[in-house]
């Protein structure tokens, strides 16, 4: 049920759920330059997911494999998740083995689009099991660090994209097409591409990927911080996702905690365990919710959310010349549009191609608006048409190519509620010009 929500309950709310560490609306920022620590990764919630992706395994035959309808099934779930938590999603179709496969992708809004960070993991089983290490354990960890980004309200230097990818199993095909219809010029601007594929197993070793050293290095810095040693993975080269990135020359890096090969003696003084397969249940039907070690589980999906935020460029750009207006302005349900205004001085000349645009908006479900970034001359430039369903509230930053137009002036924000029930007020909006 739908309900409109007085303003007082609605902050009241909101500050609830800073409190909780919960919704939306509560940016992360850092004093300029100051690196933000990446939030704990909770391993509960990355075991629901297993739990869930079993549960989808068991309700279609037994496993999550390409072609199969438990794929299907576990790229809306994924989706859905995605969608309430007000990421643009993608699915990309395609065919192989004479089956259609899917795609996941995800878009955090906001971000310098020619700077794209991006991170990932296969979807699919084999058609043996239900495929919860290889490959649960990696889409789950994925999927609650792009959660954790909503939760925090990350508002990184890089455009974060996230991708879950097809038919891995059948010789890295979903990922594959991916980069081949990624035009040139879109290819160039992914400064990297993280992947994690079996992070989970149930007698773990800690394998970095030894492709970029910047990539690298950052995963080590945070074994090394929490105490966990860690090798390079030498069996990787071409056995995963990561490998159709590097093909078109981007810097991959990622994350693995075996498969089929032995754990050596050495291994085992090292990281405790048996000297015997680090997955014994590899690309088989014990590959189940039982077959996964929370702790590695644990420290790698810290360990992918300790990149993202590092990598994404957590630290605030160094602010440039910021206009503000953070009066409220009460926006009437299903009614007219209204503004808030910020008056553009002193600057010379045009607008940047890439102007940063603040809004931060308190509403009760956000699919309801339609938000422009409206230039003095009367251009309009939309930033947000109704995208986000019931999730509450519009805190983002975008990144508008205004150079058309001359910089000072009365630039507005213009927000039109276009569903009946639910309210808000815009909260605040702010133009940073470099
Ligand atoms: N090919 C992956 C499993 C795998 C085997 N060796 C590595 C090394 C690095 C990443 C993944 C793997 C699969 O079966 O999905
Ligand atoms: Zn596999
Ligand atoms: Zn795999
Ligand atoms: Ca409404």
């Amino acid at each position: 049920m739908k309900f409109s929500v007085p303003r007082r309950t609605a902050t009241l709310a909101v500050v609830a759920a800073m409190a909780l560490g919960g919704l939306a609306g509560t940016t992360a920022s850092a004093a300029p330059g100051a690196a933000l620590a990446a939030p704990d990764i909770p391993l509960a919630n990355v075991k629901q997911h297993l739990t869930d992706l079993q549960s989808i395994a068991n309700a279609n035959g037994g496993n999550r494999a390409h072609g199969r309808t438990g794929y299907k099934a576990s790229i809306d779930f994924v989706k859905a998740k995605l969608d309430a938590a007000g990421y643009t999603t993608t699915v990309q179709q395609f065919t192989t083995s004479g089956a259609t496969g899917y795609n996941l992708i995800a878009d955090w809004p906001g971000g310098d689009p020619n700077q794209v960070l991006m991170a990932g993991a296969h979807l699919d089983s084999v058609s043996s099991g239900a495929g919860i290490n290889d490959n649960g354990s990696g889409s789950a960890a994925v999927l609650e660090t792009a959660l954790a980004v909503s939760r925090a309200g990350l508002q990184p230097t890089k455009h974060l994209r996230f991708g879950w990818w097809g038919a891995e199993e059948l010789g890295l095909v979903g990922s594959k097409y991916y980069v081949a219809n990624l035009p040139t010029t879109e290819r160039a601007k992914v400064s990297g591409y993280l992947n994690f594929d079996m992070i989970g197993s149930p007698n773990p070793g800690y394998f970095v990927y030894d492709d970029d050293p910047t990539i690298e290095q950052t995963f080590k810095s945070y074994f090394a911080g929490i105490g966990v040693p860690t090798e390079i993975e030498t069996e990787g080269d071409g056995r995963s996702d990561h490998a159709s990135f590097k093909n078109v020359g981007i810097p991959v890096g990622g994350l693995f905690t075996g498969a089929s090969r032995v754990k050596t003696s050495a291994q085992v003084q090292k990281w405790g365990g048996t000297a015997t397969a680090f997955d014994r249940c590899y690309h088989s039907s014990c590959d189940t919710t039982a077959n996964i070690n929370d702790t590695a589980l644990d420290r790698n999906s810290d360990a992918v959310a300790h990149a993202i935020w590092t990598l994404s460029g957590g630290t605030t750009t160094p602010p440039g010349k910021v206009f503000e207006n953070t009066a409220d302005v009460a926006i009437p349900d299903n009614g007219a549009a209204v503004t808030s205004t910020v008056d553009v001085t002193g600057i010379a000349g045009n607008a940047p191609a890439t102007l940063k645009v603040d809004v931060n908006i308190v509403h009760t479900y956000r699919g309801d608006l339609v938000v422009d970034l409206v230039a003095p001359d009367g251009s309009v430039y939309n930033v947000h048409n109704r995208s986000g369903g019931s999730a509450d509230n519009l805190v983002a930053t975008y990144t508008v190519n205004a150079s058309t137009e001359v910089a000072n002036g009365a630039w507005k924000l213009r927000v039109q509620d276009k569903a009946a029930q639910d309210t808000g007020y815009i909260s605040g909006f702010k133009l940073t010009f470099p």
